[in-house]
């Protein structure tokens, strides 16, 4: 008998004896305890100052095992967030029972990512304990800040799309919605930056070095399995024929529970993320040595599967890996939902008037075929009530149009991974083209819209099976989701135009201004209150329309001076942060500087290139004036500041870091120039410097070529603490104009329709003219003056032979004359800019994340509101 044979035979042995999912722990109410002590797990806990102290004081000593002599910051840091959670706790079964009672619809979003930053802060912020806490500790002698930096990120995404779904989590729980976030417990989320000699280098994140990191909850009680491989048998059952997916090998999926509190509410949701266990638990003792190596290996296979979490840009290798991933998250979240719909007496045939499934992006799209199956081969359901289930429970959001991005998987790994799976897609694909053949679909459109992709290697296409399964199908701007409708999906939205709709993108006001910026919540509630539109901050933070009263301070000097204020602090705030991780920053920082900030994934489309190019280009002009041309034409100055990181396989976004570290070491050492342009790079961009660097920005770039960037959050971020944007026509950046008014951005670019024209017209061969400032600025890269002229050509030589897919050639001028004849002079009127910054705040109501969610409640999910505890906490 080999190894496996042994093991499958043992796993056969023990499942007759006990049930493949481990019993779950009893519900109150169950037989299992006294009163008394059903009683006593009612008792919530307390959140005075006293108290507060005492509970962190055991914390440090009965679970830290810590006295006066050891104790540190970041004990402290463990025990403030411990005792935190147990009131998280409280109040997350407080909204369960709700939840069970009311059998309430719920939103249950599916996300392979969640980018959720630090939780303390907001833990603290939401659930209104932050002076309890800072008076707590420094009663104990700590200042709380000092342990809020204590605590690492998670950093369980790539960027936009994992930022969006903690945005939209923390806007549900805000509003009372019963909502579940499903996710993966990576052991190592996004890969932490160093710049090595200008060059991006990556480390492991291991964020669990510290055990279980708050607000996560281990729920060894909620464990699923899950299949993979194997074969499809038939069988019979009450003389009824039945698909059965059996063999292969399995996995266990352990559930972590993210508690996710609202603002100004008892209401709690929850991100459950799954964590890959070994289906059994090797056995010591019981193998010879030749059997421990490969039995060990067989748990590290099963454990791989949440290893690490995926860069955007994953090639060929490691695909199969990542595949398996994704069945894994969904196979267990499908499984929990259904567990759930049982908790609740829920029939199977009505789980869309219970549950709302969300998928972001295609990533989670394997959960339409798997709940397919379970819902023919477990639950007895015919193909036509299945899928009638499937169709009213699903949703998809796309968030990108990059035909690269668009996920497919070749059929035979699906088959070697999933058989039944591939069957019930391929059954869906025959079904749905009948139909739309039936309903006159050109050959044309069939091939488009057909489930796989038959050019070469037959792929199974993703979106279209996430498009097929859902009833509501949204892109993530007004401009994006028209692409959609126009080109990227358009043989679908002529089929059945009403399933596509657009849901435009928002950020969660709490950690967006609240947190990260208290001068400027305090501004608002202060001038707010002072007119009589609100009584305290959450009235605002939860209703941020209210931010237009605003703009009547435009008559008011003095509040347009405070609004300066509160953004030179924020300045010197991140000056200083500059000056400590950028070595060649060139000392301090003028505050009185332009802080002009590119902070975002690194990618040609979003065109960091532009940027740099346009420094170079400012470098070149600057060398060539007079000290008096200078102060006229740059004063005060510009800091050009980037921060982001690029794929670890994609050389040419490498390329681009290099290249602005390398122009920072010329101009910021360069004693005629340095007092007019800086150049840094702010090495690991996450969530934690994201909210240093977004109420320092005062003119943030948004210059993607036009079509090419779905939405952009940063965008909002940076408008919502008082940055002018300049940017394109591209993504929401379309609709900011529209909220602030064409004044109080700057635009510039080719359209999304014009850059179509130009490509076609690249292919049919037209040569393009460089305008001379750029080709100063190429010339002055390839003469070396950045050094690494080798290393850089691939850049300049693209641009210079007129290989201008992204149209910086087209660009550039347009870019260059609205910096220096409009922003530049504008920013020197300061009550001007002051104006134009109090237009971008008061005009980003808009741009809540609250506005995007109830979108999605009214015209997608049709969920509302639950009540969990006492009227807003009063
Ligand atoms: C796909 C297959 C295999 C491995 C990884 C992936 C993968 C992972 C992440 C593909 C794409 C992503 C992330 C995409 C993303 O962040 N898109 C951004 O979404 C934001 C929120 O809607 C938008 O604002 C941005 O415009 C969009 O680029």
């Amino acid at each position: 008998m080999t190894l496996a044979e042994e093991l499958a035979s043992k796993r056969k042995s023990a499942q007759a004896s006990e049930p493949a999912v481990a019993k779950q722990a009893p519900v109150v109410g169950s037989q299992i305890g006294s009163t008394q002590f059903h009683s006593l797990l009612q008792q919530e806990i307390s959140v005075t100052s006293n108290t507060v102290s005492e509970q962190i004081v055991n914390y440090i000593k009965y679970s830290l095992c810590r006295d006066s002599t050891n104790i540190d910051v970041f004990g402290m840091y463990m025990a403030s967030s411990s005792t935190l959670r147990n009131k998280l706790i409280d109040n997350w079964m407080k909204t369960q029972q709700v939840q069970q009672e009311t059998r309430a619809k719920s939103v249950n979003y599916l996300s392979l990512e969640f980018l959720m930053g630090r939780a303390l802060t907001n833990s603290l912020y939401n659930m209104e304990v932050g002076q309890t806490y800072a008076e707590s500790l420094r009663d104990l002698g700590f200042k709380l800040e000092d342990i809020q930096s204590e605590e690492q990120d998670a950093a369980l995404g790539n960027g936009g799309l994992g930022r969006l779904a903690a945005c939209f989590i923390d806007s549900l729980a805000c509003m009372n919605i019963p909502a579940w976030g499903y996710g993966l417990r990576y052991n190592y989320g996004m890969f932490k930056q160093h710049i090595e000699n200008g060059y991006q280098t990556e480390s492991p994140d291991y964020w669990l070095k510290h055990g279980c990191p708050f607000p996560l909850v281990e729920r060894l009680d909620r464990e699923y399995v899950i299949r993979f491989g194997g074969w499809t048998e038939m069988e019979t059952v009450n003389g009824k024929m039945h698909f059965k997916w059996t063999g292969g090998s399995m996995v266990k999926a352990v559930a972590y529970d993210c508690l996710c509190p609202g603002h100004h509410t008892q209401n709690v949701a929850n991100i459950r993320l799954w964590s890959a266990r070994p289906y059994t638990e090797f056995q010591l003792g019981s193998h010879n040595s030749g059997d421990f190596y490969n039995a060990i290996k067989e748990k590290a296979d099963s454990e791989n599967i949440t290893f690490v979490l995926y860069p955007n840009d994953s090639t060929e290798e490691g695909k199969k890996l990542r595949l398996k991933q994704e069945y894994f998250f969904v196979s267990a979240s499908i499984q929990d939902i259904m567990k759930r719909a049982d908790e609740m007496q829920i029939e199977y045939k009505d789980l869309a008037n219970h549950f709302a499934i969300q998928l972001n992006d295609t990533h989670p799209a394997l959960s339409i075929p798997e709940l397919m199956r379970v819902l023919l081969d477990e639950k007895d359901f015919e193909w036509e009530d299945a899928w009638k289930v499937i169709n009213k429970v699903f949703s998809y959001t796309n968030h990108t149009i990059l035909p690269e991005a668009l996920e497919k998987w070749p059929i035979h790994i699906c088959k070697e991974l999933l058989p039944r799976h591939t069957d019930i897609i391929l059954e869906i694909n025959r079904r749905f083209l009948l139909q739309i053949q039936q309903g006159g679909a050109t050959a044309d459109m069939i091939r488009n819209m057909s489930l796989v992709d038959d050019t070469g290697c037959r792929y199974l296409r993703m979106a279209n099976l996430a498009i097929v399964g859902s009833h509501a199908v949204n892109g993530v701007a007004a401009l994006h989701s028209q692409i959609i409708v126009d080109a990227t999906f358009h043989d679908f939205a002529v089929v059945d135009p009403s399933k596509f709709h657009n849901v435009t993108n928002g950020v969660t006001p709490r950690r967006w201004i609240a947190q990260c910026n208290p001068q400027l919540a305090h501004f608002i509630t202060k001038h707010l209150k002072k007119a009589g539109y609100i009584q305290r901050e959450v009235d605002w933070v939860g209703n941020m329309d209210l931010l237009k009263h605003l703009v009547q301070l435009e008559q008011q000097p003095a509040a347009l001076q405070e609004l300066l204020n509160i953004k030179l602090l924020n300045k010197q705030r991140l000056a200083r942060y500059i000056e400590r991780h950028v070595p060649n920053c060139g000392g301090k920082i003028p505050e009185t500087m332009i802080f002009d900030t590119q902070v975002k994934r690194i990618h040609e489309y979003k065109r960091q290139q532009l940027n740099i190019l346009q420094a170079i280009s400012f470098y070149i002009q600057l060398k060539a004036m007079t000290p008096e041309q200078r102060s006229k034409t740059f004063a005060p100055g510009v800091c050009k500041i980037f921060a982001g990181k690029a794929a670890s396989a994609y050389e040419n976004a490498k390329r681009i870091i290099k290249l602005i570290t390398a122009v920072g070491d010329i101009v910021n050492n360069d004693p005629e120039t340095k007092d007019f342009l800086r150049v840094v790079f702010i090495p690991n961009y996450n969530v934690s410097s994201a909210e240093i660097i977004f109420p320092a920005t005062e003119i943030s770039e948004q210059i993607s070529t036009a079509g090419m960037e779905a939405s952009g959050t940063g965008n909002m971020k940076a408008c919502m603490n008082g940055a002018l944007i300049i940017g394109t026509l591209d993504g929401a950046n379309v609709e900011i104009q529209e909220q602030v008014g064409d004044d109080n951005i700057f635009i510039f670019g080719a359209l999304t329709e014009q850059v179509n024209m130009i490509r076609q017209k690249f292919r049919a061969g037209q040569q393009l003219q460089l305008p001379k400032q750029m080709k100063d600025a190429l010339e002055a890269i390839k003469s070396g003056m950045f050094g690494n002229v080798d290393y850089f050509a691939p850049l300049v030589n693209g641009l210079m032979s007129g290989n201008d897919y992204y149209c910086c050639v087209v660009d550039f001028e347009e870019y260059n004359q609205v910096y220096i004849e409009d922003v530049l002079p504008t920013y020197r009127d300061r009550a001007m800019w002051a104006t134009m910054m109090l237009n971008n705040v008061a005009r980003m109501g808009f741009f809540s994340s609250d506005r995007s969610i109830q979108n999605y409640c009214d015209k997608i999910w049709n969920v509302k509101p639950i009540q969990v505890g006492g009227l807003n906490m009063e």
